[in-house]
C-alpha cells in the first residue's frame, strides 16, 4: 500500500490513504484511528513515519489528539465560498445547518477614528458596536464583531440582531446591500476568544475585516470577525485573463 519506490515521502502516502478512506466513510468524523503500532504494522513502515503522517494531519485539521484517549477524526470543514456576499444566517441554511447567535455586547458609542474613517462618518458621528458568537448546530464557529452607523439603522435593537443583521436591513429597511472589500489573516486566538470558540488556546483563527457598502455606495458596516481555521476554509474559483 505504500509505495518505498516511489519520489513521494512515505508519511505523505499515509497521509492521502487515509484521508481517502475518510472520505470513502471507513472513518467518520469521532472516530478513533488505529494507533501507532498498528498503523506501522499495516502500511509495513516505521512508527516514526506513522508519526510524522499523524502529526502533519493534526496540525492540517484532519485529526485531533485527545490526552491519555486517542487520536480522532475531526469534523470536516466547512468550506465558504469568497465570491459570494452572504450573511452567516443565509450560510448555515444553505448548509442544512442552524445558525445562532449568543449577544456578547450591544453599544451605541462615538466611532471610534479607524471605524469612523472606514465607514466614512462625521466626527462624533455614532455607531453601534455589536459583538456576537455564530453558533452553527450548536458549534461555535467565529467571534464577530460589527460596527453600523446609527443614522443609517436608527431602529436597530439587541432583539434584531439576535437574528440576521442582513435579513432586519434588506427586507425590514429595504436597504439594498451592494458589495463588500473583505481581508482575511492568520492570527493566534487570545485567551478569551479561545474560550468562546472552545478552542485550546493559542489555536489558529481566521481574522477577517469587512467593509460593506449600499447600492448607493454609503458603507454601511465594519465587521472584525475570528472565524475558527479549524471548522472553516475559504474557496475561490480563481480565472485566468
Ligand atoms: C457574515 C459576515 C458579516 C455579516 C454577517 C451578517 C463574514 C466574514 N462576515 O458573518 O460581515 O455582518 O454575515 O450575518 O462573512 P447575519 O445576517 O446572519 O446577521
Amino acid at each position: 500500500m505504500v509505495n518505498k519506490q516511489s519520489p513521494m515521502p512515505m508519511y505523505y502516502q499515509i497521509e492521502e490513504d487515509l484521508k481517502q478512506r475518510m472520505d470513502r466513510g471507513e472513518f467518520a468524523s469521532g472516530d478513533m484511528i488505529p494507533s501507532e503500532r498498528e498503523l506501522s504494522l499495516h502500511y509495513d513502515v516505521s512508527r516514526m513515519t506513522v508519526r510524522q503522517a499523524m502529526s502533519n494531519m493534526v496540525n492540517d485539521g484532519f485529526l485531533y489528539r485527545e490526552k491519555g484517549k486517542g487520536t480522532f477524526v475531526a469534523e470536516k470543514k466547512i468550506e465558504q465560498p469568497l465570491q459570494g456576499m452572504t450573511s452567516f444566517t443565509e450560510d448555515m441554511k444553505q448548509r442544512g445547518m442552524k445558525a445562532s447567535s449568543r449577544l456578547l455586547g450591544f453599544e451605541t458609542i462615538v466611532a471610534p477614528p479607524e471605524i469612523s474613517r472606514k465607514l466614512d462618518l462625521n466626527d462624533e458621528e455614532k455607531v453601534y458596536r455589536v459583538q456576537r458568537i455564530r453558533f452553527a448546530d450548536q458549534v461555535p464557529m467565529a467571534i464577530e464583531t460589527t460596527f453600523v452607523p446609527v443614522n443609517l439603522l436608527p431602529t436597530l435593537t439587541e432583539q434584531t440582531v439576535q437574528g440576521s443583521l442582513y435579513h432586519f436591513v434588506e427586507a425590514e429597511l429595504e436597504l439594498k446591500i451592494e458589495k463588500a472589500t473583505q481581508m482575511i489573516e492568520a492570527t493566534i486566538a487570545d485567551a478569551d476568544q479561545a474560550e468562546l470558540l472552545q478552542v485550546a488556546s493559542q489555536s489558529a483563527v481566521l481574522h477577517i475585516e469587512r467593509h460593506s457598502v449600499l447600492n448607493d455606495g454609503t458603507p454601511f458596516e465594519v465587521v472584525k470577525s475570528a472565524y475558527r481555521a479549524d471548522r472553516y476554509k475559504f474557496i475561490s474559483d480563481i480565472y485566468r485573463s
